[in-house]
């Protein structure tokens, strides 16, 4: 019998890196290091594509079948920008990596994705998808307007082939995200 508590997952959908964009990502940043706020570890870093909070067993499988029937649409490359912040540079919360091209297919994915999870039973997100890496959470806010413009663009791309489900588990430090599932684009 499982554990009660192993029944109910913190699960998110991403686009994971591969290790080149990774360390690649890393040493870009490394003369901006540490950045301001706490900065999930590296390893840590993905672009969410949904959210999903607590998700029961039977959610959870009907959430993959609707998932393997969703016309994920085409694979494509992913370019990255320059840093940004949310809810803005002089008042910072957030930190984050933005993408450039290809992020109209990486929102397209996520419609196609947020299909498959309203398909699941789950609420419609109401928030425009926003594509982004977050590199720190800022408690109190800051004004990084400064280091967003020292920042250059970082170079290298992803290929975005697939996309990961992720169970979050939250604890002591970092979270720790385990990959559960892939699903394969065209
Ligand atoms: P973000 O950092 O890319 O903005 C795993 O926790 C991921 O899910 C985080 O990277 C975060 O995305 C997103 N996330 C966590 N809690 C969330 C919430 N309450 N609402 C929306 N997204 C959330």
């Amino acid at each position: 019998m499982p554990r009660s508590e192993d029944s109910v997952r913190r699960v998110f959908l991403a686009v994971d890196l591969d290790d080149e964009v990774r360390h690649g990502l890393a040493a870009h940043l490394g003369s901006w290091s540490p950045l301001p706020g706490s900065s999930p570890p590296p390893a840590n870093w993905h672009l969410t594509l949904r959210f999903l909070g607590k998700v029961d067993e039977p959610t959870y499988e009907t959430l993959l079948a609707k998932l393997d029937e969703a016309e994920l649409g085409p694979s494509f490359s992913l370019s990255f920008g320059g840093l940004g912040a949310f809810p803005r540079a002089a008042r910072a919360t957030v930190l984050w990596l933005g993408t450039d091209a290809g992020s109209d297919a990486l929102g397209g994915l996520a419609a196609a994705i947020e299909g498959a999870v309203v398909e699941a039973g789950f609420m419609p997100e109401e928030r425009p998808f926003h594509p982004h890496l977050t590199l720190s959470r800022i408690r109190p806010p800051q004004d990084v307007q400064s280091l967003i413009e020292s920042v250059p663009s970082f170079p290298l791309r992803q290929a975005v082939d697939h996309i990961t489900v992720f169970e979050s588990i939250l604890g002591r430090g970092p979270a720790a995200y385990v990959p559960l599932e892939v699903f394969e684009l065209d």
